[in-house]
């Protein structure tokens, strides 16, 4: 079949708008009309050419929302017409890592997904005869794509397309950050670096589970009304404080209970470890730096007790949790709506781009 997508064919370039070919289902795969695809940050940094993983030209995308159209032979949990979410983090409930039930880092599919390719190692999009790559396994910026079963999470249908897209990456990644890889508990002090997509996500996370301060960090003043709006208690712009270490710690009596990175920038990585409290300070890497970067710090801050770790899709296993996600949206357990400060037809994707980089947009969202 044919369909319209926007094609990345080159790092640093602008995507463009094509009629490509694509391939129907083969064995363990869906075919998914795209009803809605919000811009993630992490599109931005593989369209730029930080990614290591990056490969041109692909389809990028993946926070979308859409209906089964076809299945492949081997399918057993989705049929045509359900209502799914596609998932960067697939979850096969059968892989070594599946099953240990420590993280929700699926490998069965890892090494072709992370070619760009189905897990038969080829690709289901082409133009002219020639190959097009897929992205994290989703290729949301096409009107109709192709997904392997495991990736794709089944979802109620009175659910909105354009508002649950986002929890298919950015909404889940705050908020499990919080819930299933912290595991903040009530009366915590929690400090958010970054208040994106992400990151008003972890802070309203941190309301859920009754954190007690909640203070957000940011150099866009823009971001604090937001930022409030969704359960923030203090804000500290790093522009008007000399270290912004000392005053988390004199703010906090001592450090924060979890601190969360939500930027990509490994300084402010560091500055998010150490704020945390001694002794028990847990800080969570949520944000991606360029490819190549490290992290440091002295080592005697993890010896007095304080844990760097770091969240992949909010710690969540798509198909169990994405679901019940999807369910505290629709009982008005959490804030999607405003979140989503813009809609954008297809041919006008790359201004959701622009949005992005100027700091104008949280989330945009392309409707096809
Ligand atoms: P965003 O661009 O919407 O938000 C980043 C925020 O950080 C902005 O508000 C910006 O003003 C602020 N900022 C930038 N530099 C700063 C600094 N030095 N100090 C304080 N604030 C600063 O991005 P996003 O969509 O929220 O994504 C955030 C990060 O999370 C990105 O690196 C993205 O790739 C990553 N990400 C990770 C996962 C995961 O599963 N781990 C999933 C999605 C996105
Ligand atoms: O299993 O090795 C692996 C890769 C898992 C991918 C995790 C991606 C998280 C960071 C990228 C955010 C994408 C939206
Ligand atoms: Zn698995």
């Amino acid at each position: 079949m044919k369909t319209q997508a926007a094609v990345a064919w080159k790092s640093g370039q602008p995507l463009t708008i094509e009629t490509v070919d694509l391939e129907g289902p083969k064995f363990g795969e869906v075919l998914v009309e795209i009803k809605a695809t919000g811009i993630c940050h992490t599109d931005y940094y593989t369209l730029s050419g930080a990614d290591p993983e990056g490969i041109f030209p692909a389809i990028l995308g993946h926070e979308g929302a859409g209906i089964v159209v076809d299945v492949g032979p081997g399918v057993t949990s989705l049929k045509k017409g359900d209502h799914v979410i596609p998932l960067y983090t697939p979850e096969c409930r059968q892989c070594k890592f599946c099953l240990s039930r420590k993280t929700n880092l699926c490998q069965l599919i890892r090494g072709t997904q992370g070619k760009g390719l189905m897990p038969d190692a080829t690709s289901r999009f082409s133009m002219d005869g020639k190959p097009l790559f897929h992205y994290m396994g989703t290729s949301t910026f096409s009107n109709y794509t192709v997904a392997a079963e495991i990736s794709l999470a089944k979802i109620r249908e009175d659910a909105p397309f354009d508002k649950v897209c986002y929890i298919g990456c950015g909404v889940t990644t705050g908020i499990g950050a919080v819930i299933f890889t912290a595991k903040v508990e009530a009366g915590a002090n929690v400090v958010v670096f970054g208040l994106g997509g992400i990151g008003l996500n972890v802070i309203q996370g941190a309301k859920m589970v009754g954190a007690d301060k909640i203070i957000g960090v940011d150099l866009n003043p823009e971001r604090e009304a937001m930022a409030r709006k969704f359960g923030m208690t203090h804000f500290i712009n790093p522009k008007d404080h000399a270290n912004v270490v000392d005053a988390i710690v004199q703010l906090t009596d001592g450090g924060a209970d979890y601190s969360f990175e939500c930027i990509g920038n490994t300084k402010v990585m560091r500055d998010a470890l150490e704020c945390t409290h001694k002794g028990w300070g847990r800080s969570i890497i949520i944000g991606v730096a360029e490819a190549g970067a490290e992290i440091s710090t002295r080592p005697f801050q993890l010896v007095t007790g304080r844990k760097w770790e770091g969240s992949a899709f909010g710690g969540a296993r798509g198909r169990t949790d994405v679901p019940k996600i999807v369910d505290w949206y629709m009982e008005g357990k959490i804030n999607i709506d405003d979140l989503i400060t813009h809609k954008l037809r297809l041919a006008d994707i790359n201004k959701g781009f622009d949005l992005m980089k100027s700091g104008e947009s949280i989330r945009s969202v392309v409707e096809f």
